[in-house]
This record gives C-alpha cells, structure tokens and sequence, in this order.
C-alpha cells in the first residue's frame, strides 16, 4: 500500500476523569443499564422519526471487523408494512412453536411466556430491522468478504438497544426464525441477511416483564 491509499492519521480525542469520577459514572451508567427490561408490550404512541435516527447513528458508531459497518438498519413505520411483517412472522413461528423447536428449547423459553403470537409488530410505532451485510462492492466492481460481521452487527444491535433504553423507550430483540422473509418484503438484496428484528416505542401502561434475576458478577466473570 503507498501513502495515497493510507488513511490519515489525527490525534485521539480523550478527555481523562479523576477516580471519584469514573466511579460514579462507571455505577450510574450500570443502574441505567441494570434498569433496562425487555417488554413485549408496547403502546402505540407515536415517536418521532428523530429519535430513531439517533439510535441508528449510535448502532453505528460500534466498531466493526475493517471499519467496513456491515450493516442496514431498516426502520418501519407504515402500519400496512408492519401488519404484513407481523403475519409471515407468526406464520413462521406458528411451525416453530408447533412442530419444530426442540425439548431442550422449549424448556429454556417456556418460563418467558412466548408464543407465536407477535402482537408487538403492529403495536409498536416503529420495527427496525437488522440486516447483516456478508459481502460489500469493491471499488473494482467485484465483490468481496466482509469480516466478523456478526461480531460487528451484534455490537451495533447492543449499542442500538442502549441507545433506545437511555432516551427512556423500550424495544425488544425479536428473532422470527427462519427470517428470509424480511429480504423479500424489505427488498434487500441478497447479500444481506436478517438478524434481528427490534419493535421500538413505550411500554404499554399494562406492560409487564418476567421475573427474572441476572447472573451475579462472580458467575459471569473470572479475574486472574
Ligand atoms: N424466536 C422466537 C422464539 C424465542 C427464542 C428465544 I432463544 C427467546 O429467548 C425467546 C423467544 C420468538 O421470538 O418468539
């Protein structure tokens, strides 16, 4: 590589905190995230487009294998788009449910109370997909890999739903399985592959979620 095709370099942009401070926000910022719950019952109170783009924008700003950001997030909001969504999705999860989720699944999810029916696709004033891109264009017309762009989409959905919970609306990681469909209603194209699907708005005054309790840090962490 010569010097025309290097990116420049410029210097990082760093602001240091004494200790007291990054204590406090290192546990501020864990109350707001322990705070999150996933709900699965939405009002259908309007949130504006806005808001939207600016979870969008900080999904972005997630690092990602080449810097390539191998994603598309496709945000819905027509009512009609959302209804045809929501009927090939419970079509889909009807045969999971019914016919192909094994014991050893069902037994994990059963204490969640889902079903195939997916009310929060209409309820919900958006759905954002995540398309995953697995090839990007070259410059010379041909295509080429993109890499770890699971790694990259599953940090991008991360920040996404952060994003969501800090401006205080909810939104909740569907995975309608399998998804092709979304391809085709969406009319992405085919080197693009559904990996999540994320209704977003406020709860519902009756919202309610499982009662859940998070693995304590001992569990979930080893220090050497
Ligand atoms: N995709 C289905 C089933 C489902 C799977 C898991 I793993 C969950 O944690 C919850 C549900 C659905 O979205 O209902």
């Amino acid at each position: 590589m010569n010097d025309e095709d290097s990116q420049p370099f410029l210097p990082l942009q760093y602001e240091k905190f004494s200790k007291d401070i990054m204590k406090e926000k290192a546990s501020s910022f864990f109350s707001l995230m322990d705070n999150r719950r996933t709900t699965r019952h939405f009002s259908e109170e309007p949130v504006e487009r806005e808001l939207i783009e600016f979870a969008i924008k900080t999904a972005s700003t997630a690092p990602s294998g080449a810097h390539l950001q191998p994603w598309t997030f496709v945000a819905i909001n027509d009512q009609k788009l959302k209804s045809k969504i929501r009927d090939a999705a419970e079509i889909e999860e009807k045969k999971t449910y019914d016919e192909r989720m094994p014991e050893a699944w069902a037994e994990v999810i059963q204490p969640l109370g889902t079903d195939y029916v997916k009310t929060h696709l209409t309820s919900a004033p958006w759905v954002v997909v995540l398309f995953r891109q697995s090839k990007r264009l070259r410059i010379n017309g041909e295509w080429g890999p993109t890499y770890y762009s699971m790694e990259s989409c599953g940090i991008a959905a991360g920040l996404f739903i952060s994003a969501i919970h800090n401006m205080g609306l909810t939104t909740l990681t569907h995975t309608p399985s399998p998804m092709g469909f979304l391809r085709d209603l969406l009319d992405r194209p085919a080197h693009e592959h559904a990996m999540l699907v994320m209704p977003v708005g406020y709860p519902s005054e009756d919202a309610t979620v499982p009662d859940l309790i998070r693995k304590p840090l001992e569990d979930v962490a080893i220090f050497i």
